[in-house]
């Protein structure tokens, strides 16, 4: 991906995810913004793009961080939601067994006495891949992988969803559902 549509994708990410009103952007409940005022709002704010380049950076991400409506009308980001504005009212489906998650070393001590919290974000961010954990946890330093035991999970109680680029979400991961990934 060039500089420029990184750039653009980080911009996104920061205004679809987490602060749409530092451009007076309003999200719907959903996440959805128009894209027609998401332009004309950025290019206000000393953003300028077009529909052309957004296009490009949802059509090249590569973790598809962003949906387009089916009209073509509006754009969301597809997780990693802290905005109060959001509240995507995602279907509880039925995980895999196990999902990963990728974190640093310095925070396992306190995974291991709290769980997995969402922190900022609405959802705890779980992969289907061990390839996908070990990418998301090399963001923060050293990569630890952990196993989430979704299947005890599940029977008991706890929901799981899907966003729209295949990510899983759960509100929180209890320590006892929590083991460290093991090759053998
Ligand atoms: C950790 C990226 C201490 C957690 C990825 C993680 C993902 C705790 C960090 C998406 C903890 C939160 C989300 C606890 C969790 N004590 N640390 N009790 N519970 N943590 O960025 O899952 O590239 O909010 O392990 O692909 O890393 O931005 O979550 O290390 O889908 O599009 O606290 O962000 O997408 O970090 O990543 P994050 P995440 P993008």
């Amino acid at each position: 991906m060039s500089k420029q549509l990184t750039e653009l994708s980080k911009f996104l990410s920061y205004i679809l995810r987490h602060e749409p009103q530092s451009i007076g952007l309003q999200l719907d409940a959903e996440g959805w913004a128009s894209i027609g005022e998401l332009i004309s709002l950025a290019t206000k704010a000393g953003k300028q793009f077009d529909r052309e380049l957004l296009q490009r950076v949802v059509d090249t991400s590569d973790k598809k961080r962003f949906t387009i409506s089916g009209d073509g009308l509006s754009i969301r980001a597809a997780q990693g939601h802290s905005s109060e504005q959001v509240s995507i009212d995602y279907k509880a489906i039925t995980p895999p067994a196990v999902l990963y998650h990728g974190t640093a070393t310095r925070f396992v001590e306190s995974i291991r006495a709290q769980g997995l919290l969402p922190g900022q974000r609405h959802y705890v961010h779980l992969s289907e891949s061990v390839e996908t954990a070990s990418q998301v946890g090399e963001r923060y330093g050293k990569l630890h992988l952990l196993v989430v035991d979704c299947a005890r999970m599940s029977a008991a109680g706890h929901e799981f969803y899907m966003a729209d680029n295949n990510v899983w979400l759960t509100k929180q991961v209890p320590a006892e559902y929590i083991s460290d990934y093991t090759t053998n």
